[in-house]
């Protein structure tokens, strides 16, 4: 019997060149496309994820879901995980992405105990491993869902009640087991409840201890047990929690490094996460790699005028390239990749509509590159950053850099100088240079 497809009429999409019309096939994106010595699957390491893409539902706070589901058909939770997975690596294998990531809780429904939570994780993991054994499919990173369950209302790890942050650990070590299992290359913390809403009733110094302590045990649990991969901090800054814990990328790395965490733990940056902490996706990117701590991304857009995480699949060329082009000066992805954290509207109920959502977003990342790529190696704009500096390149300058000035000697530098002449930051130079390159695509 062949088994049951949840998309049928849909086959492998493939790469049919930028004339291409087809709503379900690739424009830019051609995997096996060789751009600076590496082809665009291994540049670009696509991840689908599960929550939005086959647990979300369309529901939002004014109406319930939209979106009917065939794998949702059976009523016992864990029979729809099964159904769930095959629908899943169905659509993983049709878009031809290498690697998805998931939460315990997506996979797996949560039992009437630990132990029964542990057991749907560890039956869902095994028929998880036989799939990716027949597909090649591989898994990015696995997490936690520490923020759904009514439990978690006031945090995990910075939960009051020190019961709550012990059921936060028994999940977080089932997700640690079951991402070594699948050979996750990384581990994601997504501060959900981490954060508080009035300090009236909050004790945040002991929070954030306690959340530096919890991060530190899960650390220890996964080397122990093999994992060699990164773990990661999602920064966020509200939304769910009035105010985040992880508000940003500097808030994060300034945290790891006081909790001396910084050596095992990476930051993965989402883009609308970025604009939410009124951020640029770029911005958070390069605070990141500047520490050297760009693990992964979550690719997604925010609404230009929502205050709210909508999560929306990337389509803006210009954000992307903004983007890449830090990424690829961080040296491109070791253990993470592109995952994209996007949703399908509410109103697009065709089936199809998620391979459209993720056909777009995989083109416009893989032009994105080429023109990112373009600016890095051909265009002048490196040149004139380097030279914007030139002055700390030698003499006194040189000096300060190296620590070898005090202040008194830097002001009698000043004393001695001529007038100053201006010199020009050149914004609208720059801003052009990025568009000649976007319009010739990166030739
Ligand atoms: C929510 C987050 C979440 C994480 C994984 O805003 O983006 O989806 O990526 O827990
Ligand atoms: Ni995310
Ligand atoms: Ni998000």
């Amino acid at each position: 019997m062949a088994a049951k497809s949840y998309f049928p009429g849909i086959s492998r999409i493939s790469y049919e060149g930028a004339g291409s019309d087809n709503p379900l096939a690739f424009k830019y994106y051609d995997e096996k496309r060789i751009v600076g010595g590496k082809s665009l699957k291994d540049h670009l390491r696509f991840a689908v994820c599960y929550w939005h893409s086959f647990c979300g539902t369309g529901a939002d706070p004014f109406g319930p879901g939209t979106l009917q589901h065939a794998w949702d058909a059976p009523s016992d939770p864990l029979e729809q995980a099964k159904c769930r997975i095959d629908a899943a690596f169905e659509f993983f294998s049709k878009l031809g992405v290498p690697y998805y990531c998931f939460h315990d809780r997506d996979l797996a429904p949560e039992g009437s105990s630990v132990g029964k939570s542990e057991e749907n994780l560890q039956t869902l993991v095994a028929m998880a491993k036989e799939r990716q054994e027949a597909t090649g499919l591989r898994l990015l990173w696995g997490t936690a869902n520490l923020f759904s369950h009514p439990r978690y209302m006031n945090g995990a790890a910075t939960n009051p009640d020190f019961r709550v942050v012990a059921h936060a650990a028994a999940q977080v070590q089932a997700a640690l087991d079951a991402t070594v299992a699948l050979g996750g290359t990384s581990y994601v913390f997504w501060g959900g409840r981490e954060g508080y809403t009035t300090l009236l009733n909050t004790d945040m110094k002991r929070e954030l201890e306690h959340l530096g302590r919890f991060l530190t045990m899960a650390r220890d649990y996964g080397r122990k047990i093999g994992f060699r991969g990164d773990f990661l901090i999602e920064p966020k800054p509200m939304e769910p929690s009035k105010h985040q814990y992880d508000f940003d990328a500097a808030t994060s790395i300034g945290f790891l490094r006081q909790h001396g965490l910084d050596k095992d733990f990476k930051l993965n940056i989402e883009a609308n996460h970025a604009t939410l902490a009124s951020h640029t996706f770029g911005h958070e990117l390069q605070v990141a790699a500047d520490a050297g701590m760009l693990g992964s991304i979550d690719a997604n857009r925010g609404d230009g005028q929502n205050g709210w995480d909508t999560d929306q699949f990337p389509t803006n060329l210009y954000d992307i390239v903004e983007a890449l082009v830090v990424i690829l000066g961080a040296g491109g992805f070791a253990h993470g990749g592109i995952n994209f954290d996007a949703k399908v509207r509410r109103t697009s109920t065709d089936p199809e509509d998620l391979f459209i959502g993720h056909i777009g977003a995989m083109d416009a990342f893989a032009h994105g590159l080429e023109i990112a790529m373009a600016l890095r190696e051909k265009s002048p704009l490196g040149k004139i950053r380097t030279e914007r500096y030139k002055s700390f390149d030698s003499g006194r300058g040189k000096d300060f850099e190296q620590g070898a000035l005090t202040l008194r000697q830097l002001r009698d530098y000043a004393a001695d100088l001529p007038p100053l002449t201006a010199v020009s930051g050149k914004q609208e130079w720059l801003e052009n240079l990025v568009n000649q390159y976007l319009f010739r695509g990166g030739r």
